[in-house]
């Protein structure tokens, strides 16, 4: 199986830069610019994802990807249109076109941020994205869904909560997600027969999870890693923050208060 990785020089690309060769050994990295610690023999092809006849040269005779590039939090409008709109539907459309079987796409919490935290959802819920970013990945899921039910691509989207060794404040005691749950996750995706277009919560075996992840259970996902372990020291960094009534109302955090006026509107 060739694999193409995306997003290569980013926070998650590089961690999987160390994982991922030991299971997979044929993986294409791609990224806007070639990371300065690429490991030595590694194929990297840079790709500005805008721009579609970048897009096909990555694509280019594998049978998988995983798509971690894009923005990775929110921005100005015209920054999320190019690299997760534009970018994102260039990957998909590329991808199918050139045979490609499976995706994974890394999706966001932040699709969902607006559910406030004490509900309790899973991945049939009505989207609720708490920025611009979240809208680009509600996109991205729903192009997910078109590729695999009109043209049989076999789509694994991943809402990934915060990707890290260890929680870092209390909203993360939630949705903590450990690199290798997150190798666990993928390998469902490039592997799992049954996959066709899945949901599944990127997040470890959080006992303060706001989220039934139930559909990747399904479908063999064991988290190794729980956030509880670091309760204590994720709660003392919470001090240090500033208090913050909207976002520690709603999942998404900083990213629900942003720009929040709901309330002087209505
Ligand atoms: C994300 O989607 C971001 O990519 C990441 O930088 C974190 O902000 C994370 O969500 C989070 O919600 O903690």
């Amino acid at each position: 199986m060739k694999l193409l990785v995306t997003g290569a020089a980013g926070g998650i690309g590089t961690r999987m830069r160390q994982m991922l060769p030991s299971i997979y050994k044929d993986i294409r990295w791609s990224d806007i610019r070639k990371p300065d610690d690429l490991a030595p023999g590694a194929e990297f092809v840079a790709a500005d994802l805008a721009k579609m006849e970048e897009v096909e040269k990555i694509v280019a005779g594998v049978d998988g990807i995983a798509h971690f590039g894009g923005f990775s939090v929110e921005g100005p409008w015209d920054t999320i249109l190019q690299a997760n709109i534009i970018g994102t539907y260039n990957l998909f459309e590329a991808a199918y076109r050139a045979g490609a079987k499976r995706v994974i796409f890394a999706t966001s919490n932040h699709a969902v941020g607006m559910y406030r935290r004490d509900q309790k959802i899973g991945v049939n819920v009505t989207v609720r994205p708490d920025s611009r970013y979240g809208v680009s990945k509600c996109f991205g899921e729903a192009l997910g869904a078109m590729y695999a039910d009109k043209h049989g691509m076999r789509v694994t989207c991943i809402r990934i909560g915060n990707f890290a060794d260890t929680p870092i404040d209390k909203r993360r005691l939630s949705i903590f997600l450990h690199p290798e749950d997150l190798v666990q996750l993928m390998r469902i995706g490039f592997e799992h027969p049954d996959i066709k277009y899945e949901i599944f919560y990127g997040a470890s075996d959080n006992a303060a999870a706001w989220w039934d992840n139930s559909n990747a259970h399904k479908f063999g996902y064991r988290p190794k890693h729980k956030a509880e372990d670091f309760r204590a020291q994720a709660l003392a960094a919470q001090e240090k923050l500033p208090a913050d009534a909207i976002g520690d109302a709603y999942q998404g955090g900083t990213f629900s208060s942003a720009e929040y006026d709901a309330d002087k509107r209505r």
